[in-house]
């Protein structure tokens, strides 16, 4: 099967998924199922996190007028229940209560942490941040959560740290698109250790002033702005710090198409679609992408040095 889309704006919301369309056109299939090994399951017993809200960060001017709430929480992507947007129903079998975070690799001290005892840790505030999927559409949200810099603190990584790692929870009986062979479960984020030094990456754990929707990454998420939104890894169940580039789940499965930085640049396009412009959810509006999605004066000094790594796929 072979899908064209020279315009990512023009992807029927609930059929076709760019993202995963790299997968029928090669034999991936060994290869990413060989990534799979190694990881460990996560058991995650229930209950819901209270998204706290905080006082709006009026830091980050969104620009650009909020989604329609029920938008946001019904056209989503979340592969470990299906490749479709259409996922929010299927989402609420996830159990998010108790729910914890398990904290290893080059820490002081290994550690399982609680969600409510992190939630007593951490200062809780609310940002309008824009969205960018790298299938070139965008919402704007308020979350509520904390920067991720307080939770790296409470993790105390080692000096010598350069990437911190992210693993996504799976629910086997309540995520059927984990019995996808074709995909590198478990879902895998990375950001270097700098990047989650800045004040923009941040931890979601409310939408709109209530609870994270499971659909949206209840119980707790990675929120990170200026990059392709499939770097904003859902359900974080496992935090590890090391000093290796960790490969992440879009990498693993297409390595020309996905790379590990993935910050937003209108000007480098998908090799299946232009980047030039992005499609506003629940609008008929197609306005252009602005590079980091126009966080630039906050995050563009992390890449200075950084020049000959593939920063914008
Ligand atoms: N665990 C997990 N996290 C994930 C994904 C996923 O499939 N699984 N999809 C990513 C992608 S591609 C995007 S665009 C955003 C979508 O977030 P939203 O559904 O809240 O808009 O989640 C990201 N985080
Ligand atoms: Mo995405």
């Amino acid at each position: 099967m072979h899908i064209t889309r020279p315009h990512g704006w023009e992807i029927p919301e609930h059929k076709v998924t760019p993202e995963a369309a790299v997968l029928g056109r090669r034999g991936l299939v060994a290869g990413a199922a060989a990534l799979a090994a190694g990881h460990a399951l996560a058991a995650s017993p229930p209950a819901a996190a209270p998204g706290a809200v905080g006082p709006v960060n009026a830091r980050y001017k969104p620009g650009r007028a909020l989604t329609a709430e029920k938008v946001a929480e019904t056209y989503n992507n979340y592969y470990e229940i299906d490749d479709s947007k259409d996922i929010w129903q299927g989402a609420q079998q996830i159990r998010t209560a108790p729910w914890s975070i398990q904290v290893s690799g080059m820490v002081s001290k290994p550690r399982t942490i609680a969600l409510e005892d992190l939630f007593k840790q951490v200062q809780f505030e609310e940002r309008i941040y824009r969205h960018r999927c790298v299938e070139a559409w965008a919402m704007t949200v308020p979350w509520t959560g904390f920067p991720l810099r307080q939770l790296v603190k409470i993790c105390d990584p080692l000096a010598a740290a350069k990437y911190m790692v992210f693993q996504t929870a799976e629910q086997p009986k309540n995520m059927p698109g984990l019995d996808s062979p074709i995909y590198p479960w478990p879902y895998i984020e990375g950001l270097a250790i700098d990047e989650v030094a800045n004040d923009l990456a941040f931890v979601s754990t409310g939408l709109f002033g209530k609870p994270l929707p499971k659909q949206n990454g209840g119980p707790i998420r990675l929120t990170v702005p200026w990059k392709y939104g499939f770097k904003s890894a859902k359900a974080l169940v496992r935090i590890s710090f090391t000093d290796k580039q960790p490969v992440n789940f879009w990498q693993a499965i297409a390595p020309t198409e996905y790379g590990f930085w993935a910050n937003v640049n209108p000007a480098v396009p998908h090799p299946r679609w232009s980047q030039a412009q992005e499609r506003l959810i629940g609008t008929s509006e197609i306005v252009p992408t602005v590079i980091y999605n126009g966080y630039g004066d906050f995050v563009a000094s992390l890449y200075a040095n950084r020049s000959k790594d593939k920063l914008f796929m």
